[in-house]
């Protein structure tokens, strides 16, 4: 089915001395996550503009906390895919993947993938709102449900915030670095990602001027399907296995 397109990529990967891929919530979709946006997109019927906002957070932390532990009780279900598994598998390769994720749900590190450069944080981490001294340092918390909620900080008692990065909350340095190095790469994929949000859809191009080889996998087009050398039009999970049986080993 994607036999054509597929066989570009992994004839590229057979020769690539580096690999990157940014991924997006298409490739956690097919385990169940819930995508951001489109029709079948929307987070308990709230735009993530309207939740996923440092002031949202101010004005209704109970809303804001309800509708995060709403999200770790659904992931905490829901198993990797064979996406996951596959990018697991390149990332432990003789030449490995680097595999940057916008998802914050922890699918890819439980599929085995080491390593991961989180991009906008994770759901299983919290940190201080108020930014105490020892509260800044973000801590791990797989509680589900989440008692109490909202879950406070257990250095100064204030309330506790998702360990995630909000729309206009800037990407820590030391990810925005290590991000940035990757996309010197031979090839660069992007998948399952609508490609809106910055600056994480601005990495391709990053990857573009270093010379990469560029291509798409998303079940539609993107803003970016026009930049990419090969835009493939089909499931993460489907599209990657094809890849995958393609490679020489
Ligand atoms: C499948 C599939 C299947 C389905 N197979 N595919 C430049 C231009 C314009 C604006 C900006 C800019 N630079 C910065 C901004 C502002 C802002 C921004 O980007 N706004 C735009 C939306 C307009 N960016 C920020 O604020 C960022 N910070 C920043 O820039 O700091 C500097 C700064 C500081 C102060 C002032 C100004 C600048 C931070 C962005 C943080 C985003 N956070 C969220 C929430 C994280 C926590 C949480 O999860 O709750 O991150 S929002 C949400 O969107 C989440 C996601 O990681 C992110 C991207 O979503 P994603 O993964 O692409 O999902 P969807 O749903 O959008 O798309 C899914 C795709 O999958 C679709 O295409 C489907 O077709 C596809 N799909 N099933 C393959 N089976
Ligand atoms: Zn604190």
């Amino acid at each position: 089915m994607f036999t054509d397109v597929a066989e570009t990529v992994a004839s590229h990967l057979d020769t690539a001395q580096s690999l990157t891929v940014i991924t997006g919530a298409g490739v956690s979709a097919p385990s169940g996550v819930p995508t951001f946006r489109g029709p079948q997109g929307l987070w308990k019927n709230h735009r993530p503009e309207q939740l996923a906002t440092p002031e949202a957070f101010a004005s209704d932390p109970e809303m804001v906390w309800e509708w995060y532990n709403w999200r770790r009780e659904l992931v905490a279900e829901c198993q990797p895919n064979a996406a996951h598994r596959i990018l697991a598998k390149w990332s432990s390769a003789a030449i490995p993947a680097t595999i940057i994720t916008q998802n914050v749900d922890g699918l890819h590190e439980r599929a085995g993938t080491t390593g991961v450069i989180r991009f906008h944080g994770s759901i299983w981490e919290l940190r201080c709102w108020k930014e105490c001294d020892a509260g800044v340092i973000a801590w791990r918390n797989t509680a589900v449900p989440l008692d109490p909620l909202p879950p406070r900080c257990p250095y100064c008692n204030e309330l506790a915030r998702p360990g995630v990065v909000w729309f206009g909350e800037s990407i820590p340095t030391d990810v925005l670095t290590k991000s940035l190095q990757a996309t010197r790469c031979d090839v660069f994929l992007t998948i399952g990602t609508s490609a809106v949000v910055h600056p994480a859809a601005s990495l391709l191009h990053s990857a573009k001027q270093h010379g990469a080889f560029t291509s798409e996998i998303n079940l539609e087009g993107t803003p970016s399907s026009g930049d990419v050398d090969l835009a493939i039009q089909g499931s993460a999970d489907t599209v990657l296995v094809e890849i995958d049986r393609l490679r020489s080993k």
